[in-house]
Protein backbone atom coordinates (compact mmCIF):
# COMPACT_ATOMS: atom_id res chain seq x y z
CA UNK A 1 0.00 0.00 0.00
CA UNK A 2 1.26 3.15 -0.93
CA UNK A 3 0.55 5.93 2.01
CA UNK A 4 0.90 9.81 1.19
CA UNK A 5 0.22 12.69 4.13
CA UNK A 6 -0.25 16.13 3.25
CA UNK A 7 0.58 18.24 6.56
CA UNK A 8 2.01 21.33 7.54
CA UNK A 9 4.21 19.40 9.46
CA UNK A 10 5.78 16.33 7.71
CA UNK A 11 8.55 16.30 10.75
CA UNK A 12 5.95 15.32 13.25
CA UNK A 13 6.24 11.88 10.45
CA UNK A 14 9.81 11.29 10.35
CA UNK A 15 9.66 9.08 13.86
CA UNK A 16 6.37 7.71 13.43
CA UNK A 17 8.37 6.22 9.67
CA UNK A 18 11.24 4.94 11.23
CA UNK A 19 10.44 2.94 14.49
CA UNK A 20 8.67 -0.77 15.35
CA UNK A 21 5.19 -1.78 12.70
CA UNK A 22 5.94 0.97 10.53
CA UNK A 23 9.58 0.67 9.63
CA UNK A 24 8.98 -3.18 9.67
CA UNK A 25 6.21 -2.50 7.14
CA UNK A 26 8.31 0.11 4.93
CA UNK A 27 11.53 -2.08 5.24
CA UNK A 28 9.37 -5.32 3.93
CA UNK A 29 8.34 -3.81 1.06
CA UNK A 30 4.53 -3.69 2.54
CA UNK A 31 4.08 -0.42 2.22
CA UNK A 32 5.95 2.93 0.80
CA UNK A 33 4.82 5.78 3.06
CA UNK A 34 5.57 9.68 2.84
CA UNK A 35 4.34 13.07 4.49
CA UNK A 36 4.18 16.33 2.03
CA UNK A 37 4.68 19.75 3.37
CA UNK A 38 1.24 21.37 1.92
CA UNK A 39 3.38 24.71 2.72
CA UNK A 40 5.75 23.68 -0.80
CA UNK A 41 2.79 23.64 -2.86
CA UNK A 42 1.49 27.73 -2.08
CA UNK A 43 2.43 29.82 -4.94
CA UNK A 44 2.54 33.18 -3.16
CA UNK A 45 6.12 34.47 -2.30
CA UNK A 46 5.64 33.89 1.70
CA UNK A 47 4.30 30.35 1.11
CA UNK A 48 1.11 31.24 2.66
CA UNK A 49 -1.41 28.35 3.74
CA UNK A 50 -4.20 29.98 5.92
CA UNK A 51 -6.47 33.24 5.85
CA UNK A 52 -9.17 35.08 8.15
CA UNK A 53 -12.59 33.40 8.10
CA UNK A 54 -15.53 34.60 5.33
CA UNK A 55 -18.37 36.04 8.10
CA UNK A 56 -15.67 37.19 10.77
CA UNK A 57 -14.80 34.66 14.23
CA UNK A 58 -11.75 33.92 15.99
CA UNK A 59 -9.26 31.28 14.08
CA UNK A 60 -7.66 30.66 10.94
CA UNK A 61 -8.85 28.82 7.71
CA UNK A 62 -6.72 26.79 5.13
CA UNK A 63 -6.71 28.37 1.95
CA UNK A 64 -8.44 26.00 -0.88
CA UNK A 65 -5.56 26.56 -3.54
CA UNK A 66 -2.52 25.42 -1.81
CA UNK A 67 -4.13 21.88 -0.33
CA UNK A 68 -5.81 21.37 -3.81
CA UNK A 69 -2.32 21.70 -5.65
CA UNK A 70 -0.87 19.48 -2.80
CA UNK A 71 -3.54 16.76 -3.36
CA UNK A 72 -3.09 16.90 -6.98
CA UNK A 73 0.58 16.52 -6.90
CA UNK A 74 -0.41 13.40 -4.70
CA UNK A 75 -3.07 11.62 -6.87
CA UNK A 76 0.09 12.26 -9.63
CA UNK A 77 1.73 9.54 -7.42
CA UNK A 78 -1.48 7.29 -6.07
CA UNK A 79 -3.82 8.04 -9.48
CA UNK A 80 -6.34 5.05 -7.98
CA UNK A 81 -6.43 6.82 -3.78
CA UNK A 82 -8.89 7.87 -1.78
CA UNK A 83 -8.60 11.13 -0.24
CA UNK A 84 -9.46 11.30 3.21
CA UNK A 85 -9.56 14.61 5.11
CA UNK A 86 -8.82 13.56 8.77
CA UNK A 87 -11.37 16.43 10.97
CA UNK A 88 -13.72 16.13 13.46
CA UNK A 89 -16.82 16.31 11.28
CA UNK A 90 -15.85 12.93 9.78
CA UNK A 91 -17.34 9.56 9.94
CA UNK A 92 -15.72 7.85 13.41
CA UNK A 93 -12.79 5.45 12.37
CA UNK A 94 -13.07 2.43 13.75
CA UNK A 95 -11.75 -1.56 13.06
CA UNK A 96 -14.37 -2.40 10.21
CA UNK A 97 -13.03 1.15 9.15
CA UNK A 98 -9.21 0.00 9.78
CA UNK A 99 -9.68 -3.61 7.77
CA UNK A 100 -12.07 -1.83 4.68
CA UNK A 101 -9.08 0.58 4.46
CA UNK A 102 -6.43 -2.48 4.20
CA UNK A 103 -7.18 -3.68 1.49
CA UNK A 104 -6.76 -0.20 -0.27
CA UNK A 105 -3.84 -0.47 -2.43
CA UNK A 106 -3.21 3.84 -2.39
CA UNK A 107 -4.38 6.08 0.30
CA UNK A 108 -3.84 9.93 1.04
CA UNK A 109 -4.57 11.49 3.97
CA UNK A 110 -5.04 14.99 4.73
CA UNK A 111 -4.17 16.67 8.32
CA UNK A 112 -6.21 20.01 8.65
CA UNK A 113 -4.70 22.49 11.12
CA UNK A 114 -6.46 25.88 12.49
CA UNK A 115 -10.44 25.85 12.53
CA UNK A 116 -10.48 23.70 9.44
CA UNK A 117 -10.22 24.13 5.47
CA UNK A 118 -12.29 26.06 2.90
CA UNK A 119 -15.33 24.13 2.17
CA UNK A 120 -15.08 24.07 -1.12
CA UNK A 121 -12.02 21.79 -1.16
CA UNK A 122 -14.49 19.22 -0.37
CA UNK A 123 -16.62 19.31 -3.37
CA UNK A 124 -14.67 17.02 -5.47
CA UNK A 125 -11.24 16.68 -4.10
CA UNK A 126 -12.10 14.89 -1.06
CA UNK A 127 -13.85 11.29 -1.26
CA UNK A 128 -13.80 10.50 2.53
CA UNK A 129 -13.23 12.33 5.94
CA UNK A 130 -12.60 10.61 9.07
CA UNK A 131 -12.37 11.67 12.76
CA UNK A 132 -10.87 9.43 15.38
CA UNK A 133 -13.18 10.32 17.93
CA UNK A 134 -15.26 12.58 20.51
CA UNK A 135 -12.39 14.91 21.60
CA UNK A 136 -10.43 17.89 20.61
CA UNK A 137 -7.26 17.71 18.80
CA UNK A 138 -4.79 20.59 17.17
CA UNK A 139 -4.96 19.03 13.95
CA UNK A 140 -4.81 16.21 11.78
CA UNK A 141 -1.40 14.47 11.86
CA UNK A 142 -1.69 12.49 15.37
CA UNK A 143 -5.14 11.14 14.26
CA UNK A 144 -3.57 10.35 10.63
CA UNK A 145 -1.08 8.47 12.80
CA UNK A 146 -3.83 6.50 14.03
CA UNK A 147 -5.61 5.78 11.19
CA UNK A 148 -2.21 4.58 9.32
CA UNK A 149 -0.92 2.68 12.77
CA UNK A 150 -4.48 0.50 13.20
CA UNK A 151 -4.27 -0.24 9.33
CA UNK A 152 -0.83 -1.22 8.23
CA UNK A 153 -0.86 -4.02 11.35
CA UNK A 154 -3.63 -5.29 9.12
CA UNK A 155 -1.81 -5.95 6.11
CA UNK A 156 -0.61 -9.22 5.12
CA UNK A 157 2.46 -9.83 5.88
CA UNK A 158 2.85 -7.26 8.42
CA UNK A 159 2.58 -8.70 11.93
CA UNK A 160 4.47 -11.57 12.96
CA UNK A 161 2.33 -14.87 13.22
CA UNK A 162 -0.38 -14.94 10.17
CA UNK A 163 -3.38 -14.74 12.92
CA UNK A 164 -1.89 -12.00 15.38
CA UNK A 165 -3.67 -8.74 14.05
CA UNK A 166 -6.82 -10.59 14.15
CA UNK A 167 -6.58 -12.58 17.40
CA UNK A 168 -6.57 -9.52 19.96
CA UNK A 169 -9.10 -7.27 21.07
CA UNK A 170 -12.16 -6.41 19.26
CA UNK A 171 -11.59 -9.07 16.66
CA UNK A 172 -13.94 -11.89 18.91
CA UNK A 173 -15.62 -8.70 20.39
CA UNK A 174 -14.75 -9.22 23.34
CA UNK A 175 -11.82 -7.39 25.48
CA UNK A 176 -8.60 -9.00 25.94
CA UNK A 177 -8.02 -11.26 29.56
CA UNK A 178 -4.87 -10.23 31.72
CA UNK A 179 -1.74 -11.13 30.86
CA UNK A 180 1.32 -12.05 32.90
CA UNK A 181 4.96 -12.85 32.59
CA UNK A 182 8.05 -14.02 34.94
CA UNK A 183 8.16 -13.50 37.66
CA UNK A 184 5.78 -15.82 39.54
CA UNK A 185 5.14 -12.77 42.49
CA UNK A 186 5.71 -9.07 41.76
CA UNK A 187 5.14 -7.02 44.84
CA UNK A 188 3.27 -9.41 46.47
CA UNK A 189 0.70 -10.03 44.21
CA UNK A 190 0.72 -13.38 42.45
CA UNK A 191 0.19 -14.92 38.85
CA UNK A 192 -3.07 -16.53 38.81
CA UNK A 193 -2.53 -20.14 40.00
CA UNK A 194 -4.42 -21.66 36.94
CA UNK A 195 -1.70 -20.01 34.35
CA UNK A 196 0.44 -22.13 35.84
CA UNK A 197 -1.09 -25.60 35.49
CA UNK A 198 -0.47 -26.09 32.22
CA UNK A 199 -4.16 -27.59 31.95
CA UNK A 200 -5.37 -25.82 28.51
CA UNK A 201 -9.04 -26.29 28.99
CA UNK A 202 -8.80 -25.17 32.14
CA UNK A 203 -6.65 -21.80 30.71
CA UNK A 204 -8.90 -21.54 28.09
CA UNK A 205 -12.04 -20.93 29.78
CA UNK A 206 -10.31 -18.95 32.53
CA UNK A 207 -9.51 -16.70 29.74
CA UNK A 208 -12.57 -16.37 28.32
CA UNK A 209 -14.33 -15.71 31.94
CA UNK A 210 -11.34 -13.02 32.28
CA UNK A 211 -12.56 -11.21 29.07
CA UNK A 212 -16.28 -11.55 29.04
CA UNK A 213 -16.14 -10.25 33.32
CA UNK A 214 -13.64 -6.94 31.63
CA UNK A 215 -16.16 -6.51 29.10
CA UNK A 216 -18.89 -6.77 30.95
CA UNK A 217 -17.47 -3.87 33.42
CA UNK A 218 -15.60 -1.85 31.25
CA UNK A 219 -17.63 -1.80 28.04
CA UNK A 220 -21.37 -3.26 28.42
CA UNK A 221 -22.07 -1.12 25.04
CA UNK A 222 -19.79 -4.34 23.15
CA UNK A 223 -21.42 -7.23 24.96
CA UNK A 224 -24.94 -5.95 24.15
CA UNK A 225 -23.95 -5.51 20.34
CA UNK A 226 -22.32 -8.82 19.94
CA UNK A 227 -24.68 -10.95 22.02
CA UNK A 228 -23.14 -14.62 23.92
CA UNK A 229 -22.12 -17.46 22.43
CA UNK A 230 -23.82 -20.86 24.81
CA UNK A 231 -20.60 -21.47 26.36
CA UNK A 232 -20.85 -17.71 27.29
CA UNK A 233 -24.30 -17.75 28.86
CA UNK A 234 -23.05 -20.70 30.50
CA UNK A 235 -20.38 -19.09 32.31
CA UNK A 236 -21.82 -16.11 32.70
CA UNK A 237 -25.51 -17.52 34.68
CA UNK A 238 -22.18 -19.15 37.06
CA UNK A 239 -21.34 -15.40 37.80
CA UNK A 240 -24.89 -14.85 38.09
CA UNK A 241 -26.06 -17.67 40.68
CA UNK A 242 -22.63 -16.65 42.53
CA UNK A 243 -23.61 -13.23 43.33
CA UNK A 244 -27.43 -13.76 43.66
CA UNK A 245 -26.07 -15.93 46.65
CA UNK A 246 -24.12 -13.46 47.82
CA UNK A 247 -26.99 -10.93 47.47
CA UNK A 248 -29.07 -13.21 49.19
CA UNK A 249 -27.09 -14.39 52.32
CA UNK A 250 -26.21 -10.48 52.95
CA UNK A 251 -29.72 -9.45 53.19
CA UNK A 252 -30.73 -12.07 55.38
CA UNK A 253 -27.41 -11.65 57.54
CA UNK A 254 -26.06 -7.84 56.70
CA UNK A 255 -22.36 -7.80 57.23
CA UNK A 256 -19.43 -5.73 55.67
CA UNK A 257 -17.82 -2.87 57.06
CA UNK A 258 -19.83 -0.08 57.97
CA UNK A 259 -19.85 3.33 56.26
C1 LIG B 1 -10.95 24.62 18.87
C2 LIG B 1 -11.59 24.60 17.53
N1 LIG B 1 -12.84 23.83 17.54
C3 LIG B 1 -13.97 24.70 17.79
C4 LIG B 1 -14.71 24.25 18.99
C5 LIG B 1 -13.03 23.20 16.24
C6 LIG B 1 -11.88 22.34 15.90
C7 LIG B 1 -11.13 22.63 14.77
C8 LIG B 1 -10.04 21.85 14.44
C9 LIG B 1 -11.55 21.25 16.66
C10 LIG B 1 -10.46 20.46 16.32
C11 LIG B 1 -9.70 20.78 15.22
C12 LIG B 1 -8.51 19.96 14.87
N2 LIG B 1 -8.84 18.52 14.86
C13 LIG B 1 -8.59 17.75 13.83
O1 LIG B 1 -8.04 18.21 12.85
C14 LIG B 1 -9.01 16.38 13.87
C15 LIG B 1 -9.64 15.62 14.89
C16 LIG B 1 -10.07 15.95 16.22
O2 LIG B 1 -9.92 17.06 16.73
N3 LIG B 1 -10.68 14.96 16.95
C17 LIG B 1 -10.87 13.72 16.48
N4 LIG B 1 -10.50 13.37 15.25
C18 LIG B 1 -9.89 14.33 14.48
S1 LIG B 1 -9.37 14.08 12.93
C19 LIG B 1 -8.80 15.60 12.75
Amino acid sequence: MQILVLTLFPEMFDAFWSHGIMRKAAEQGSITAAALNIRDFAMDRHQVTDDRPYGGGSGMVMKPEPLAAAIRAARERAPAARTILMTPQGRVFSQAIAREMAALPEIILVCGRYEGVDDRLGRDLITDELSIGDYVLTGGEVAAMVVIDAVTRLIPGVLGGADSAERDSFSNGLLEHPHYTRPPVFEGAEVPEVLRTGHHRNIERWRLTASLLRTFVNRPDLLRERGLAAEEVDIMRRWQKDLSQLLDHSAETPGGKRR
